[in-house]
């Protein structure tokens, strides 16, 4: 790849004028690297489930996949836009594997072993910045009793992330509070999520694939008011889209706990013909044997470029 940045990127970059030539930078060597480099599409591979979910329940499937350093092969092999994860899996390849793959480092962290919907703030931009990062990322929980201090410890971090050239990511994840489980991909509850990150600042939106339903009562009136069509992923994908500053902001779709390559595909296939930037796929990845997992990840490579 040369320097000379695509049509695409270049279209992508323009949404964010006025942002500092260090962030513009950084989206740029995202948006240029790995197979689907100058599409305009990201394919990342994100590693906080061992935080998140615990090793067993992340890495007994695959065994390989305890040790950090097969992520960062794994992302690199797979030619993937960046390698997403918590300061301690980063801190353990960055050295070893600098330049050879984007990182991205997930600066607050939850477990599964408490609770209350929240998150501890586990790295600093100064660590993102040491570990040669271009992005550093936070996970939201709109709707949970903490969201507030959430959106404040990430607004904090977000302005001082920007002020030295990093992209800044938020996981939009709402849960918590007064919604059900069932609620959190509610297609009204991941638009929001999107919003309210693009309101915080971010540079990069990850949420999930909205399902087709809705939450609030008042969504359904606004909805039929507007004659929008929600059955099919692509017509959910593309208001998600629309809800992050009317597709002005990077809008990327997480995988989701592991199943079958056809069922996953079929899904991509919906996010990238409703304008999704790509796909942030973790569990799906290295949950299976490397082999399979380079295969499917070619192949959602493909799908988000425009291919089948
Ligand atoms: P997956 O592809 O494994 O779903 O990873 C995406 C991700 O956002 C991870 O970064 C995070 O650990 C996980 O999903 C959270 O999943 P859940 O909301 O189910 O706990």
């Amino acid at each position: 790849m040369t320097g000379v940045l695509t049509d695409n990127v270049r279209r992508i970059l323009g949404y964010y004028d006025g942002e500092r030539p260090g962030v513009k930078a950084n989206l740029a060597r995202l948006l240029m690297h790995g197979r689907t480099a100058g599409s305009g599409k990201l394919v990342i591979l994100p590693v906080d489930q061992g935080f998140e979910h615990g090793p067993l329940r992340s890495f007994s499937a695959n065994p390989p996949a305890y040790d950090p350093l097969y992520h960062f092969r794994l992302a690199i092999e797979a030619r993937l836009s960046a390698l997403a994860a918590p300061y301690g899996l980063l801190a353990a390849g960055a050295d070893r594997h600098a330049g050879e793959i984007p990182l991205i480092l997930k600066a607050n962290n939850a477990n599964a072993l408490g609770l209350v919907k929240d998150e501890a703030v586990t790295a600093t931009v100064r660590d993102a910045l040491e570990l040669g990062c271009a992005a550093i990322g936070f996970t939201i929980y709109p709707g949970s009793d903490r969201q507030y201090e959430m959106f404040e410890e990430v607004r904090a971090a977000a302005a001082e992330a920007r002020a030295c050239g990093l992209v800044v990511v938020v996981w939009a994840y709402p849960r918590g509070g007064s919604l059900r489980p069932e609620d959190e991909t509610a297609l009204d509850v991941v638009s929001y999520g999107a919003q309210i990150a693009a309101q915080l600042g971010a540079h990069i939106i990850k949420v999930k694939a909205p399902s087709a339903t809705l939450a609030q009562v008042q969504s359904a009136e606004a909805l039929a008011m507007a004659g929008l069509d929600i059955a099919n992923l692509a017509d959910r994908v593309a208001h998600v889209v629309q809800s992050a500053f009317a597709g002005r902001r990077i809008v990327i779709f997480s995988g989701g706990p592991t199943r079958d390559d056809e069922q996953l595909l079929e899904e991509v296939r919906g996010i990238h013909i409703g304008g999704g930037f790509g796909s942030i796929v973790g569990r799906n990845a290295f949950q299976r044997p490397r082999e399979e997992a380079l295969v499917l990840l070619e192949r959602i490579g493909d799908i988000h470029m425009g291919g089948q």
